[in-house]
């Protein structure tokens, strides 16, 4: 997977996304990371990629020709068959497992990063295959989501993540929350960990962690329990974590 990131704030990508699993799977060479400045295809002498808005209004739209000509010369580069291009907006599709996951095969994605108000309407319905949202929120670019896309589909590239358990393992990868985790000591003033987890049963610890992200996924999220299809033993589970609760 190569990413091609098009953005007034190059560094800004670059720098955030030397660190961690994201930075290591670079230098690793297991995804690679490019970065497209807009600034750098304008025609003028002022280097202009932004103007007003059309019809009037606050603020600065993102131009067309910059825009397109920085994504020409990502896919030029590559010639990727298997090539997405995404801009980030609140418009978009809310990000969730599920959508990265279906692109995590493609060989490159293209993420356009807006600026200002946004970008003319023109090359995001003529330019781009999709627009993804972060969140029913407004931030002041898409850098940041870039930056979330990366993360999110780098864990699951073949060999990034230790054992390939661990992708799989990843919340909302099975259309739960997590678990609850606990690490030393065994004791703190604010609680202890619960016994299953310290008689090394494997079993049963499989089964108080399953029925902890049913109960958790009741309780806090229970929009993505009406998506999913429970098998009898995750029902079971489920029930037993609501009598539990009650009693509590
Ligand atoms: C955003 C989001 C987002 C809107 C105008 C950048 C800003 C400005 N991107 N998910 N929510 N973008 O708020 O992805 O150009």
């Amino acid at each position: 997977m190569h990413f091609d990131v098009i953005t007034l704030f190059p560094d800004m990508v670059l720098q955030a996304a030397k660190y961690g699993v994201t930075g290591k799977a670079i230098s690793r060479g297991l995804v690679g990371l490019s970065v497209w400045n807009p600034r750098d295809y304008t025609l003028d002498k002022h280097r202009t990629v932004d103007d007003r808005p059309y019809g009037g209004g606050p603020g600065m739209v993102m131009k067309y020709q910059p825009l397109f000509d920085a994504v020409s010369a990502a896919q030029q580069t590559r010639h990727e068959p298997r090539c997405k291009i995404v801009c980030l907006s609140p418009q978009g599709t809310l990000i969730n497992q599920a959508l990265l996951t279906d692109v995590s095969d493609y060989e490159q994605l293209i993420l356009v990063a807006g600026r200002y108000e946004g970008i003319d309407e023109r090359f995001i319905a003529s330019v781009c295959d999709e627009e993804w949202s972060l969140g029913d929120y407004v931030i002041s670019g898409g850098e940041l989501g870039a930056l979330v896309v990366i993360d999110a589909i780098t864990r699951l590239q073949a060999g990034v993540l230790g054992d390939e358990d661990s992708a799989k393992q990843d919340s909302h990868s099975d259309g739960l929350l997590d678990y609850p985790h606990f690490t030393r000591p065994e004791q703190l003033s604010v609680g202890k960990v619960p016994a299953v987890l310290l008689q090394g049963d494997h079993a049963q610890i499989k089964r108080w962690r399953l029925k902890q992200s049913l109960g958790r996924t009741w309780l806090r999220r229970p929009d993505m329990l009406e998506k999913k299809t429970l098998n009898t033993e995750q029902e079971k589970l489920l029930k037993e974590f609501k009598i539990e609760v009650d009693v509590k």
